[in-house]
């Protein structure tokens, strides 16, 4: 694929197309939607479904050449560090302006699982927190260890999140479940290591993230950290409402968009992908 041609139109040079992630993930319902309310839709732009480790990499080898690209981004994330990308303005607002990421339990914890629901409760972090573990991980630590080590590391958090609560006893069970997103990853083995540390025995499992939201409205399992709101995972928190209880947010701050190189200087906004036609 040839050098960006800032003074041709974007559309024919990228085959129209939007890099983006896993069917499932609410940034590409909020794309499809993007694509209607922006007109690109009935101008041929599509969204090409494929997974984070995918699309990373095909930003990778776009900005090693200087090449057009669109991806679906999000922060906290990696992506933004390591590579030269801004996000495109969206004055419609599709994905909504700012998103905060929530934790969700199952009905019942609280009286089943006092100490953990406290903890849970507890839990907050900031977006720099989450970088820190998220990109040890893209290092290559296994992400049990990039917790554990983190925890180390910032010893008043585990104190904020855990004061004053007693270990339990008899090694009661914790589920929680997670998208494997690389935000999450890093949320979910902090959190389970620090129930650990309260005695808990935690499993955390890898699921889309429907049958995530169903594990807890079932009470198949306890908690889930990975609810980006109010506008990414808005279908099934209207989906499962009432069948579950929002603990609020445990990260302020988080945005989800469309993205591209810095270099491509001319495009602004989503609406600037139809410019020059
Ligand atoms: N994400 C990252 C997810 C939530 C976490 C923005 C890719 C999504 O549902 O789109």
């Amino acid at each position: 694929m040839p050098k960006y041609q800032a003074k041709k139109a974007l559309g024919p040079q990228i085959n129209y197309t939007i890099t983006g992630i896993d069917a499932g993930a609410g940034i590409m319902a909020s794309t499809q939607k993007a694509l209607s309310a922006y007109g690109l839709a009935k101008d041929n732009w599509q969204l090409q479904t494929s997974s984070t480790a995918a699309m990373t990499s095909t930003l990778d080898k776009a900005i090693r050449h200087k090449q057009p690209i669109v991806i679906t981004g999000w922060q906290p994330h990696w992506m933004f560090t390591k590579y030269p990308i801004k996000f495109l303005k969206d004055p419609k607002h599709v994905y909504g302006k700012s998103e905060s990421i929530h934790t969700i339990v199952r009905k019942g914890l609280k009286q089943d699982q006092p100490t953990a629901y406290e903890m849970l409760d507890r839990f907050y972090w900031t977006p720099a927190e989450m970088s820190q573990v998220m990109i040890q991980v893209n290092n290559g630590k296994d992400p049990q260890k990039a917790a554990q080590q983190w925890l180390k590391a910032n010893p008043k958090k585990v104190q904020q999140w855990t004061k004053g609560l007693k270990k339990v006893s008899g090694k009661p069970t914790l589920k929680l479940t997670y998208v494997a997103w690389d935000s999450e990853i890093a949320s979910t083995n902090v959190v389970a290591e620090v129930l650990r540390g309260l005695g808990y025995k935690v499993t955390i499992q890898a699921m889309e993230m429907q049958p995530m939201w169903a594990s807890i409205a079932t009470n198949v399992a306890d908690a889930q950290v990975a609810a980006w709101l109010p506008t990414t995972s808005a279908k099934f928190y209207s989906d499962y409402k009432g069948q579950f209880v929002d603990l609020g947010a445990n990260l302020k701050g988080a945005r989800v968009g469309l993205a591209v190189p810095k270099y491509m200087t001319n495009i602004n906004s989503i609406e600037d992908l139809l410019k020059n036609k």
